[in-house]
């Protein structure tokens, strides 16, 4: 009798623990991939690094700007980071380096709790501010060692790794602080407002 009781879940602990293990990092739903996908809504922008320009804008409409060198010229970080995509691929310890975004907003006085990035070629989205902030989002301009790769943002595109892939924003040009929240290109499609792949937020009302 004892015996019976204590053997089944005792038994369904050690498989439910196995497989948190061999899952451990990857969100639910999400597969893991080796390559490198490219999702993009539309053709790859050229952008010279003489024309390119970086647009911080604030609720009042006060603009930083940082041309090609200057934003160079700041400090940057390596980032190892996992990277999910909303189509189900992810893919695991990617290295980055980029500007962090609290590099880039010092300073900067805000009641702003929302941000809209917006990207070369038309590309938006929207996030709260505070996912910007404290190292949890940066401008990468390097994958793998190398200069970023036009079809996968170059010369610098955002990096919010903590949400879905769709939030990191190719072709960076600006990003805007808002006092309310407004969709970006994919949000007012369907997809999910934040976007957490921890809680499987794919599609609006996920
Ligand atoms: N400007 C821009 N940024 C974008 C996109 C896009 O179409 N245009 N696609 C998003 C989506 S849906 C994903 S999954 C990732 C894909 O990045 P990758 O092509 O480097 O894999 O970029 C995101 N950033
Ligand atoms: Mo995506």
């Amino acid at each position: 009798m004892l015996d019976d009781r204590n053997e089944t879940p005792i038994v369904s602990r050690g498989f439910v623990g196995r497989r948190r293990a061999e899952n451990a990092s990857l969100p639910p739903g999400q597969y893991l991939t080796e390559d490198f996908p490219v999702l993009s809504a539309g053709p790859t922008p050229k952008i010279a690094l003489d024309d390119w320009q970086f647009t911080l804008t604030t609720e009042d409409g006060a603009a930083r700007k940082w041309n090609w060198k200057e934003f160079r010229a700041l400090p940057s970080v390596s980032i190892t980071t996992d990277i999910h995509c909303v189509t189900r691929w992810s893919k695991l310890a990617t290295a980055w380096e980029g500007v962090s975004l609290d590099t880039l907003l010092d300073g900067v006085t805000t009641a702003a709790t929302f941000a809209m990035a917006q990207s070369y070629g038309g590309y938006t989205t929207n996030l709260p501010l505070a996912d910007l902030r404290g190292a949890k989002a940066w401008i990468a301009f390097r994958f793998g060692g190398e200069n970023l790769a036009p079809e996968h943002g170059g010369p610098a595109r955002l990096l919010v790794p903590h949400l879905y892939l769709w939030k990191s924003a190719k072709w960076i040009r600006g990003i805007t602080l808002m006092l309310q929240d407004r969709p970006g290109f994919w949000e007012s499609l369907g997809y999910n407002n934040y976007g957490d792949p921890w809680r499987e937020q794919r599609y609006w009302g996920d």
